[in-house]
């Protein structure tokens, strides 16, 4: 198998005070920018992650200074689901979910998974310039995001794949880091139980403070993926994945014969 897996990927120092430099190590390559430093779309730098039926994009989006600010922003502007919308099913049973969670997007859009159906708020102009940005790295526009809080290394989220039929078929999610670095982990469908058919070893990475993954097809057909308790985590990390849901009026044109 075409094993690559990121180790000890972002070193991004004292988030939150005065550090001038940061050092982002993704095993071949070390970049070091000033902290003043504005990137420009001819300045990012993609590393590939590929494994069997696994293709993904990894690449710093933000400087520093910048991650820092948007950061801020989010904790101030964003206004999560409380209630039943902070519920989810799981094998019949409804739990809370471990850590805070709301969704943004456009007029209209819903998106269904564990058992609840989300509903849009409007977009902010906070959340469209994150997915401009998305946009002039990547060159795919999202009509969606859901946002994931966790507030330390107990908030986490279980294996899953993003494969929900309200998906626009193929299209990539792009996924946008902030805060506390926390290690995102993939496992193979095929090699998930004790004693699997496959050998297919798990990927690993450490999604850092400002950072883009492109999750492409076919990795939500192939793979689950998590983002486990980690206690020594003690800070804030707030991520969103930019999706393509089917409008609703679609939906229903798609399943009429
Ligand atoms: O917080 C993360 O990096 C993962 C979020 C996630 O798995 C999801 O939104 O499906």
């Amino acid at each position: 198998m075409d094993k690559f897996v990121l180790r000890n990927t972002c070193k991004r120092k004292r988030l939150h005070d005065g550090d001038d430099t940061e050092s982002v190590n993704l095993e071949d390559a070390t970049l070091k920018r000033s902290k003043n430093d504005q990137l420009s779309a001819g300045q990012l730098t993609w590393k590939e992650i590929r494994a069997e039926g696994l293709s993904c994009n990894y690449m710093l989006l933000y400087s520093k200074t910048d991650a820092d600010e948007i950061f801020l922003q989010l904790e101030r502007e964003i206004e999560y689901f409380s209630g039943d919308l902070s519920r989810i099913k799981v094998y019949g049973k409804w739990h809370n979910v471990p850590r805070k969670q709301v969704t943004y997007g456009d007029d209209g859009l819903t998106y269904k998974f564990s058992g609840i159906t989300l509903s849009t708020k409007p977009w902010i102009p906070l959340l469209d310039s994150i997915r401009e940005r998305v946009k002039h790295a990547t060159g795919h526009i999202f009509n969606f995001v859901l946002i994931n809080r966790y507030k330390d290394g107990n908030d986490h989220i279980g294996e899953h794949r993003d494969d929900e039929r309200d998906l626009v078929p193929r299209s990539p999610i792009a996924s946008v880091s902030f805060g506390a670095c926390r290690e995102f982990l993939f496992r193979h469908r095929d090699a998930r139980c004790k004693n699997p058919k496959l050998q297919i070893e798990p990927q690993k990475l450490e999604l850092a403070h400002g950072s883009l993954l492109m999750m492409n097809f076919p990795t939500n057909v192939y793979w689950y993926h998590s983002l486990p308790v980690r206690k020594k985590v003690l800070s804030p990390r707030i991520n969103l994945t930019f999706r393509n849901i089917i409008p609703a009026a679609e939906r229903i044109n798609k399943d009429q014969p």
